[in-house]
């Protein structure tokens, strides 16, 4: 990558396709630091915004794309901290004011000035109204948002800060059901991008028994792959058969990673009492939650964004021991429009990452 010019994909109008443009290489101020892009990971997410028209959503045009993002600290401001250069680090991509008490606790994601900082279409973070890390590089607010990944490989890494981090954080918001109950059962709904490495996540910090669910049969084979005691396709039994292997009580914790009408009925349908029910997934699924009626007594139903820096690190440590292998599909930067094309298509097996190329 030549030191003077940087790619950047960058969403230039609403609704029209994003475009690998030049740019002149930053230059970090204050506590500002930039960093050569090694991986930047496409999400899901990144469709929702190529794809939203004019006003649907706070951010102002125009940004570069990517909040999934791996690299090298090459220039830091004169202010920064964290991070020397040279070193190599995943982006902790929900940026928030950094001042109020969640973001001091690190939770960014939950910050509590997220509705002025939209209001300002200050944006919700790397490649989300701010510039993010589909580049060859990419200027960070601050050292606090770096976390060192040592020799992990970047593939590997990025997918770590957005993948990895909410399939941990969904995780966290279920492990009070399973407490210190050996035999809890944990259902996965859905094993993508995320649900495979959730699958991973509760078999290396949990007893639980993890019960899979997709529609794809390949998905199932993964599911085995990544550690999931059992694994079956979504059918009109599926709900039984799941409180089978729970002994009749149900699942402690259900862990739904597409959020649509059909996996939440399914979700009703195997939950114990007193358990907890995640919604990760945007599958536009509906539940009614109403006394009494369709939820077990008890249930607690949690809807997770992203997560925490504290956890961030937790979700790295697991990687660099090898409790946490992502499923990558890699792309070169310039080849980002295919990757958006296969996503779109339903076409990418694991996570696709793009690679400066
Ligand atoms: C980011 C921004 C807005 C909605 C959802 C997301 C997720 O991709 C973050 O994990
Ligand atoms: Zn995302
Ligand atoms: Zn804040």
């Amino acid at each position: 990558m030549s030191t003077g010019r940087t790619r950047a994909l960058r969403l230039t109008r609403w609704g029209g396709p994003p475009a690998l443009t030049e740019a002149a290489r930053p230059v970090p101020a204050g506590e500002e630091v930039l960093i050569e892009v090694e991986a930047a990971g496409l999400c899901r997410s990144d469709l929702h915004v190529i794809d939203a028209r004019e006003g649907d959503l706070p951010y102002r045009l125009p940004f570069t794309l990517g909040h999934e993002v791996a690299g090298r600290v090459v220039e830091r401001g004169p202010t920064a901290t964290g991070p020397a250069v040279g070193e190599r680090v995943v982006v902790y991509g929900p940026w928030g004011c950094g001042r109020c008490a969640r973001c001091a606790a690190g939770a960014e994601n939950y910050c509590d000035r997220r509705t002025a900082l939209d209001a300002d279409g200050v944006g919700t973070g790397a490649g989300l109204g701010r510039d993010g890390g589909m580049a060859d590089l990419m200027l960070v607010p601050s050292g606090r948002l770096l976390v060192p990944v040592g020799d992990l490989a970047a593939a590997q890494a990025a997918p770590l800060s957005d993948a990895g981090l909410t399939a941990y954080h969904a995780v966290s918001s279920v492990r009070p059901a399973l407490g210190d109950d050996p035999s809890a059962s944990v259902v996965v709904l859905g094993v993508g991008g995320l649900g495979h490495l959730a699958v991973q996540i509760l078999r290396a910090t949990t007893s639980a028994q993890v019960l899979a669910v997709d529609v794809r049969e390949e998905a199932l084979v993964l599911a085995d792959e990544c550690g999931a005691h059992f694994a079956t396709l979504l059918r009109p039994d599926t709900a039984a058969v799941l409180r089978g292997r729970t002994g009749g009580v149900g699942a402690a914790a259900v862990l739904d990673f597409v959020g649509s009408d059909s996996s939440l009925e399914l979700a009703v349908g195997v939950l114990r009492a007193n358990g907890e029910l995640a919604v990760v997934g945007s599958g536009g699924g509906e539940l009614r939650v109403r006394k009494p009626g369709v939820l077990p007594p008890g249930t607690r139903v949690s809807l997770p964004f992203w997560g925490t820096l504290p956890e961030l690190e937790a979700v790295v440590t697991l990687a660099r021991k090898g409790s946490l292998r992502v499923r990558v599909a890699e792309f070169p930067l310039s080849g980002a429009a295919e990757a958006i094309a296969r996503l779109r298509s339903d076409a990418v097996r694991g996570r696709a990452v793009l690679v400066p190329d």
